[in-house]
């Protein structure tokens, strides 16, 4: 399925046969997809389990709702053939609980930091808190930001084990390879790729970027 352990792809698309060409394109060099509102919205729940055929795919629902609405749409991403799922921690941790009980086998990462300004001027104290509720929820990893090596550092202190994944790569004008050194395990990647002209050229010229950072330390499986 993936031969390179470490690049998620963000299909951050409206129509599912551009994600669909990106995903036969990309399937045996990426470890996973990232699918978010824009896909799900224009073409339903039905992309999840098209997009299933290439690659494990992680809805980024960032869920941030009472455990009641958080289980419900858990157990339909689950049910479409989602691999994981993301929620916010900030919401509390019962609900972050209510989205790991649900998932079943499906994986769940909590955002703990985001890469854009506005989080941190709202949230950026809240970050030791965040890490240690998604860590009593029980999550599989971390979201944290890629174009802020010196807050996923933070984040790889407070947090030895769970993976940290880090979006804000490229478009964001985060680096993959800092975001790796800083301690992310995977990069996640959106624009660089999908609205490149040749995508699979563009996500190996990431992948070259990172090539001598060897697999991540800590792995999903
Ligand atoms: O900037 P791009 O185009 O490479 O896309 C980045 C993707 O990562 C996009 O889907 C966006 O929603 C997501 N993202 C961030 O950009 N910043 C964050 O802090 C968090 C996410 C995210 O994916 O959160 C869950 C993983």
């Amino acid at each position: 399925m993936s031969n390179d352990p470490r690049l998620i792809i963000a299909l951050d698309v409206y129509d599912l046969a551009k994600a669909i060409n990106i995903a036969s394109e990309t399937a045996d060099i990426c470890f996973a997809f990232k699918v978010n509102w824009p896909l799900v919205m224009n073409s339903g729940v039905g992309a999840i389990s098209e997009l299933s055929r290439f690659g494990r795919v992680i809805c980024d629902f960032k869920l941030a709702d009472i455990p009641n609405t958080n289980t419900l749409i858990t157990d339909r991403a689950r049910s479409a053939g989602a691999w994981g799922i993301i929620s916010h921690s900030a919401v509390g941790e019962d609900s972050l609980r209510a989205v790991v009980k649900s998932a079943k086998s499906m994986k769940v990462f909590s955002v703990v930091y985001m890469s854009h300004p506005g989080w941190s001027d709202i949230m950026g104290d809240s970050l030791s808190r965040l890490i240690s509720i998604s860590r009593s929820a029980g999550v599989d990893g971390l979201i944290g930001p890629g174009n802020e090596p010196d807050v996923l550092r933070k984040i790889r202190q407070y947090e030895k084990q769970l993976p940290i994944l880090a979006p804000g790569i490229g478009a964001q004008g985060g680096s993959p390879l800092k975001a790796i050194q800083a301690g992310a395990d995977y990069i996640i990647v959106g624009r660089s790729i999908y609205s490149s002209d040749d995508p699979r050229r563009s996500a190996m010229a990431l992948l070259d970027d990172i090539s001598g950072a060897g697999p991540p330390e800590r792995i999903l499986e």
